[in-house]
């Protein structure tokens, strides 16, 4: 059960932020108001939600969960592969000292963003991206087993982060597009399959008793649903052309 959420509202110069789609500009406004749609999901999901204010500095930040890797007793301060997003963990960690006594954290050369890292029970998967490396994963991995969890590191070939094309729902059943369809580190676990032309929806998130799904994916929401689980669909449109989804958004602890 998660009992916390962090989030972040888009800032004004949100709409300046790294992208690789090509789905143009977010319209500040429409955002804004997904972003509140969100919020209002998890609350349904029964979780307090901190909600962070905007740092026109940072236009990414809205992406939190790039800069913290979470557990129920530890967290680990992450060191975003993006030299536009590095300095948003300035303003995460002192959020973090308010949650917990044990943070570590990846450090240079070491790089590693949170969409990359996926937890199936006990057991971590870090994936290497252009967002993170060698260095960072081994540190993490590291990290991870010397509190006595599992840890694998992935190559990624195609996905952006880890988490853009896995997500683990619970009761050993992940939800899955792309390249992981087949990858044989997550051949044991029951699979959801995403259609190929609703790939985005492979980022979902489970929270508590609901699978908040991104609006628009009706194969992957009655896919999900067919397994047993309720879900809450969220417009994403504007984190979408910023190559942001549902996980992106939040911090779930
Ligand atoms: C970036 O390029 O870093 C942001 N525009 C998108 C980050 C998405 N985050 C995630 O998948 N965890």
């Amino acid at each position: 059960m998660f009992k916390n959420v962090i989030v972040k509202t888009p800032g004004e110069s949100y709409i300046n932020g790294l992208t690789t789609s090509n789905l143009g500009t977010p319209t500040m406004t429409k955002a804004l108001e997904q972003h509140i749609s969100y919020i209002e999901a998890l609350k349904t999901c029964g979780v307090e939600v901190t909600i962070l204010l905007s740092n026109p500095d940072f236009p990414d930040s809205t992406f939190v969960e790039d800069t913290a890797v979470l557990t129920s007793n530890f967290a680990v301060v992450t060191n975003p592969g993006a030299e536009t997003r590095n300095g948003e963990i300035i303003e995460m960690e002192p959020v973090l000292k308010k949650f917990y006594n044990e943070i570590y954290s990846v450090e240079a050369p070491g790089t590693l963003d949170g969409g990359d890292i996926l937890q199936i029970e006990d057991h971590f998967y870090i994936g290497i991206s252009a967002r993170t490396n060698y260095v960072g994963a081994t540190q993490l991995k590291q990290i991870l087993e010397s509190e006595n969890y599992k840890a694998t590191i992935v190559e990624l070939k195609e996905f952006f982060h880890l988490k853009t094309g896995i997500t683990y729902l619970g009761e050993g059943t992940i939800v899955v597009a792309g390249e992981f369809v087949d990858h044989p580190l997550f051949n044991s676990y029951k699979k959801i399959v995403v259609p190929q032309e609703e790939e985005y929806a492979a980022n979902c998130i489970r929270v508590n008793d609901y699978v908040i799904v991104p609006a628009g994916f009706p194969q992957t929401k009655q896919k999900i649903e067919d397994a047993g689980y309720k879900t809450l669909e969220v417009d994403t449109t504007e984190f979408r052309k910023l190559d942001g989804g549902l996980s992106c958004l939040s911090l779930r602890f």
